[in-house]
């Protein structure tokens, strides 16, 4: 049963159980183990977008570990393989189910309005996390990620830097597309990069994944071959991807083409540590916990920040090599 009829049911009870004298086994606020004030679990249905990178995994398994039964959740996952279609499915079916509350990183920014308000409507209160939607933020409770413009903006400040006035030509590796990580993170980049002498070649969904990457470097490297100079990646995957293309055109990635990435998972981190890479813009995909402390506050009735966004770094070769064995994720 929804948690929120749940506790008006128990808050019911207890005004009885009080006008008759009897204290109630609540906490005596009505909430009958909500927002683990009880000893009942919050059940949450998370919509994930898929396993399209190494950041997704990160992403999932800081997810499944601050929602865990110790912590006082009943879990129930899904991954929506970046099909929009099936995330927004797979909501209708938590709806529908009477969870306490439901989590969403959504894989596109359009399309959410319907069922947030048959969220709304059931009583159900929705928190994002990753990337946001282009719907009002009056259809979910809370948004938790990070500032994809700025990540943007550090990787093409680092390019501005180095590159203007040189004549560079430049490829770049999108996002998703429609995702808010690939939108933002385009603007952010090229704000830092209008009014320099640099010439994007060529701009194309890889759609976060190594694959994706790969083949679309390989067309790029076909169509413009040596006179590429710099790659721009939205994540750290698809520059991986880019590296076997790179080197199968019997070029050195780092050195013939220099490449930006965003991310900062391990592997990314690994091919900047040994030169493949040329600096990489941090993405934290460790956001359970600020995830989960908006779920409990939300079905305990608490008022929560509407925007939390979690800092970001960023790094060179020689700052990852001294950071690689420590990193998190
Ligand atoms: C960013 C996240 C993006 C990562 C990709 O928060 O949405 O999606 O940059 C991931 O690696 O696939």
């Amino acid at each position: 049963m929804n948690r929120r009829i749940l506790a008006g049911v128990a808050l019911l009870g207890t005004l009885a159980l009080a006008t008759t004298g009897c204290a109630g086994g609540t906490d005596g606020g009505g909430n009958a183990g909500s927002g683990g004030g009880g000893d009942e679990l919050i059940t949450v249905g998370f919509a994930q977008t898929g396993s399209e990178s190494g950041w997704r995994a990160a992403n999932t398994e800081s997810m499944k570990e601050a929602f865990s039964e110790e912590n006082g959740f009943d879990l129930i996952f899904n991954a929506a393989d970046n099909k929009q279609e099936a995330q927004i499915q797979q909501v209708r079916s938590y709806i529908n189910q009477g969870v306490d509350a439901i989590v969403i990183a959504p894989i596109t920014v359009d399309g959410w309005d319907d069922v947030l308000k048959e969220a709304q409507d059931a009583g159900i209160p929705v928190i994002l996390e990753d990337r946001t939607v282009s719907a009002s933020d009056d259809l979910y409770a809370s948004w938790v990620g990070l500032d994809f413009e700025k990540e943007g903006e550090t990787a093409g400040q680092w390019v501005a830097d180095k590159f203007d006035g040189q004549g560079a030509n430049l490829v770049i590796l999108e996002g998703t597309t429609g995702s808010s990580a690939a939108l933002d993170r385009a603007t952010g980049f090229a704000s830092a990069t209008e009014g320099t002498d640099i010439t994007v070649l060529d701009s194309q969904t890889g759609d976060f994944t190594r694959d994706g990457g790969k083949k679309v470097m390989e067309g790029f490297l076909q169509k413009y071959g040596a006179d590429i100079d710099v790659l721009f990646a939205h994540n750290d995957d698809m520059g991986l991807g880019a590296l076997d293309a790179i080197k199968a055109a019997g070029l050195t990635p780092g050195t013939d083409i220099q490449i930006v990435t965003i991310d900062a998972v391990k592997d990314g981190m690994t091919a900047l540590a040994n030169g493949e890479f040329n600096f990489i813009v941090e993405c934290n995909p460790l956001l359970g916990e600020r995830a989960a402390e908006l779920v409990k506050a939300v079905v305990a009735g608490e008022e929560v920040d509407k925007r939390t966004i979690v800092e970001d770094q960023s790094f060179t070769q020689e700052q990852a090599a001294e950071v690689l064995d420590s990193r998190p994720y």
